[in-house]
């Protein structure tokens, strides 16, 4: 089945009962039995739910994985993936990331005897620098969060392989609908379906996706531990959300250019950040593991102006200054003062995270209407 098929129909069956095509919300906590263990499969909902097994089915299909788990949130998912680890272990991750996953490695579990290396990873021979013994798991997001800077997942899986850690990858920015970790190397595809999967900006959710047996009963087995599972109104909106994941990618794709390409010649900004351009350091890698560049970007403006940055997200209409990303409507964020701000700022200002930088996630509306807005708000 081709990618576009998988969305629609991936690792789904018609309702058994009354041949619904979509699964039905299977609102319910527990399941009745005739004896006890003598059940249809189901017995509690924080175990199985039949809602959210579809979803999870889904999940595997789109990302070429054989099992899907679904969780409460995205970080709920990247909780999940660190309680595989024990004190003592260690992490290399990416220095550029989301802040709430920073937060989560350095406030939580740094307490818990876990220790986190982040560096930049653009060159992936850096990272043996940093393996030893006790590393277990290599965390790599890419495209990266706020920066749009690119990892090459390939190399970085030869060298995850090569000393037997786990590699993992946050694949939220974007999608399986240009980038499959699991067939570049990767062991766990991570995603916050907040985001693209579930497209709306309705529901959130965490993913993950693995082809590994073993690797997923372990995460089986935290999931239901743990319990940070979603419940099956959410699992219903991010199954359908998927089932048009690839024309919305399309269209995020297409408007995502427009816009980088705009700002690029606008006289008031100093720099895009967008994998698209030749210019962009790991343009060739972009594109060798990925089938287009995305909807996310982010610039900075002449200056490096805290205050003029401030003021043209809050004078931009139709780009709505909110946190999350990857809906079909376009959003604005201000990342030194928002998604973050959980970051020291020294430390973000390592990777770029200055005060005038602006992150857009470019929705699916009309282009002339997106460009117009980010005229009138620059001038
Ligand atoms: O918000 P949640 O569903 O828990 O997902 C966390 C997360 C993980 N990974 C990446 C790359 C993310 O972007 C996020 C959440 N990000 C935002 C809310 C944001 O505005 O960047």
């Amino acid at each position: 089945m081709k990618f576009n098929t998988k969305t629609i129909h991936g690792g789904q069956e018609h309702d058994k009962a009354y041949g619904a095509v979509m699964p039905p919300i299977y609102q319910t906590s527990t399941y009745a039995q005739s004896t006890p263990g003598g059940h249809k499969g189901y017995e509690y909902s924080r175990t199985h739910n039949p809602t959210r097994n579809a979803l999870e089915n889904a999940f595997a299909s789109i990302e070429n994985g054989n099992y899907g788990l679904a969780f409460g949130s995205g970080l709920a998912a990247i909780d999940a993936i660190i309680k595989l680890l024990k004190p003592g272990d260690e992490v290399v991750s990416t220095n550029d990331l989301y802040g709430g996953t920073y937060r989560l490695f350095t406030k939580i579990y740094e307490s818990f005897g876990i220790k986190f290396h982040f560096i930049g990873m653009e060159n992936a021979d850096k990272i043996e620098s940093y393996v030893n013994n006790n590393t277990k798991l290599i965390w790599v997001e890419t495209p990266t969060n706020p920066m749009l800077n690119i990892i090459d997942i390939k190399a970085v899986s030869k060298v995850a392989k090569k000393h037997n850690i786990l590699l993992a990858v946050d694949n939220t920015f974007a999608t399986p609908y240009l980038q499959r970790p699991l067939d570049l190397g990767a062991d766990i595809v991570m995603h916050s379906a907040t985001k693209y999967l579930g497209g709306h900006s309705d529901v959130v959710m965490g993913a993950l996706v693995v082809k590994n047996k073993e690797l997923a009963d372990r995460l089986y087995f935290i999931q239901n531990a743990s319990g940070a599972i979603c419940g099956p109104q959410d699992s219903f909106l991010v199954l359908r959300g998927i089932k048009t994941l690839h024309v919305r990618m399309q269209r995020h794709c297409e408007n995502g250019k427009a816009v980088a390409e705009f700002l690029a010649n606008h006289p008031k900004i100093e720099k895009v950040y967008w994998p698209g351009f030749e210019t962009h350091p790991n343009h060739e890698i972009a594109k060798s593991q990925m089938d287009n560049f995305g909807g996310m970007l982010s610039f900075t403006t002449k200056g490096n102006d805290y205050d003029a940055s401030v003021k043209i997200v809050e004078k931009l209409k139709i780009f709505t200054l909110a946190e999350s990303l990857g809906g079909v409507e376009s959003l604005s964020g201000h990342p030194a003062s928002m998604t973050h701000a959980s970051i020291p700022k020294e430390e973000r200002e390592k990777t770029g995270v200055i005060d005038s930088l602006i992150r857009l996630s470019v929705g699916i509306e009309d282009i002339d209407d997106l460009i117009n807005d980010l005229k009138q708000a620059l001038d």
